[in-house]
C-alpha cells in the first residue's frame, strides 16, 4: 500500500475567524491527506477584525524549516497563502526550491488584496517579490485584484470579458503556473464568476451570489482544490468541487446570520469531502 499523501501549508495560524491553516488543515485532512503547517505568523483573530494579536514568525521560519531539510522530508505538494513580509516571501521561495521535485507541485494563493485594493501590509517591494513566487507556482488562485496587480495592470472598470481574462492568464501562465483560477469575479447582481484557465483551455463556473463577501472564502477554495488535486482529480473538477463546497458553506452562514468576518462554517459539511474519496 502507498503511504498517505502529504502537503506543506505555508500560511499563518489564526485562532478565531476561520482562515489559513485552521481552515486548510481540517479540509485537506478530511480528504485523507496529511497536512504539515509551516507558520508564517500566529494571530488571535485575522486582520479584518478591529483588534488582533499578531506574532510575526519570520525570524523563526528558517530554523523551523531546517528540521525538514535535515530530515530530508518529502512533500507531495506545497501550498502558500498569506505572507507578511518581503523576507517571508524569500524564505518561501527557498522552501519551494528545496522541496520541489519532478513529481510534486506548488499551489500559490497570492493573498494580496481585494476589490481593487491591496491589503495594508502590501508594499510595492512585496508585490515585486510575489511576482517571483508566481514563477514557482504550478497552480495559482488569484482574485481579480491580485491578477491585475501581478500583471501591473489597473483594476478594470468593467467586468472583464473572457477574452481579456484569457489574455491575462496566458501572460501569467508563461511565467510558471499552467493552471489558474481567477476567483470571485462579481459577474452581475446575482452571480459570481470563477474563471478557470488550464493549459490554454478556459472554462467558466458561475455560482449564485449570496450576501456580502466573506473573509476566508479563498482559503476554503484553495484547500478543496489542493486536496482534490492530490486525490487525482483534474484542475477543473477540483475548482468545481471547491466552488460548490464554498457556496454550500456560505448559504449556511447566511441562514444562520453568521457575521461576515467569522469565516465560512465549513465544519457543517466537512464529512462530505471525505465521502467521495476511496
Ligand atoms: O483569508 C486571508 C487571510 C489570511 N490570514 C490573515 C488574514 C487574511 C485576510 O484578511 O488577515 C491573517
Amino acid at each position: 500500500m502507498e503511504r498517505q499523501k502529504r502537503i506543506a501549508l505555508i500560511n499563518d495560524i489564526t485562532g478565531f475567524g476561520r482562515c489559513s491553516v485552521t481552515v486548510m488543515a481540517p479540509i485537506i485532512n478530511a480528504m485523507k491527506i496529511q497536512t504539515v503547517p509551516v507558520p508564517t505568523a500566529i494571530l488571535s483573530t485575522h486582520t479584518q477584525f478591529p483588534i488582533y494579536y499578531f506574532d510575526d514568525y519570520t525570524s523563526k521560519m528558517k530554523d523551523y524549516i531546517q528540521t525538514y531539510k535535515d530530515l530530508k522530508l518529502e512533500f507531495d505538494a506545497m501550498a502558500t497563502g498569506f505572507l507578511g513580509s518581503k523576507e517571508q516571501v524569500e524564505i518561501v521561495l527557498d522552501f519551494a526550491h528545496t522541496f520541489k521535485n519532478e513529481k510534486n507541485w506548488v499551489l500559490v494563493d497570492p493573498v494580496m488584496g481585494d476589490h481593487g485594493k491591496l491589503y495594508a501590509t502590501y508594499t510595492p517591494e512585496m508585490c515585486e517579490k510575489m511576482k517571483e513566487l508566481v514563477c514557482v507556482a504550478d497552480y495559482l488562485t488569484p482574485n481579480l485584484t491580485e491578477l491585475v496587480t501581478l500583471l501591473n495592470l489597473p483594476y478594470p472598470d468593467h467586468v472583464p470579458t473572457s477574452k481579456e481574462l484569457k489574455e491575462m492568464c496566458e501572460t501569467l501562465s508563461k511565467k510558471g503556473p499552467k493552471h489558474i483560477v481567477v476567483t470571485g469575479i462579481a459577474y452581475d447582481e446575482h452571480q459570481i464568476l470563477n474563471y478557470v484557465y488550464s493549459e490554454g483551455e478556459e472554462k467558466m463556473i458561475l455560482v449564485d451570489r449570496m450576501g456580502e463577501d466573506r473573509c476566508g472564502t479563498g482559503d476554503v477554495i484553495a484547500a478543496v482544490i489542493a486536496g482534490s488535486l492530490m486525490r487525482g482529480h483534474s484542475f477543473y473538477e477540483s475548482v468545481m468541487k471547491a466552488t460548490s463546497f464554498a457556496s454550500k458553506c456560505i448559504e449556511y452562514c447566511e441562514k444562520t446570520q453568521t457575521p461576515h468576518h467569522y469565516g465560512l462554517c465549513f465544519e457543517e459539511y466537512l464529512w462530505e469531502l471525505g465521502r467521495d474519496e476511496k
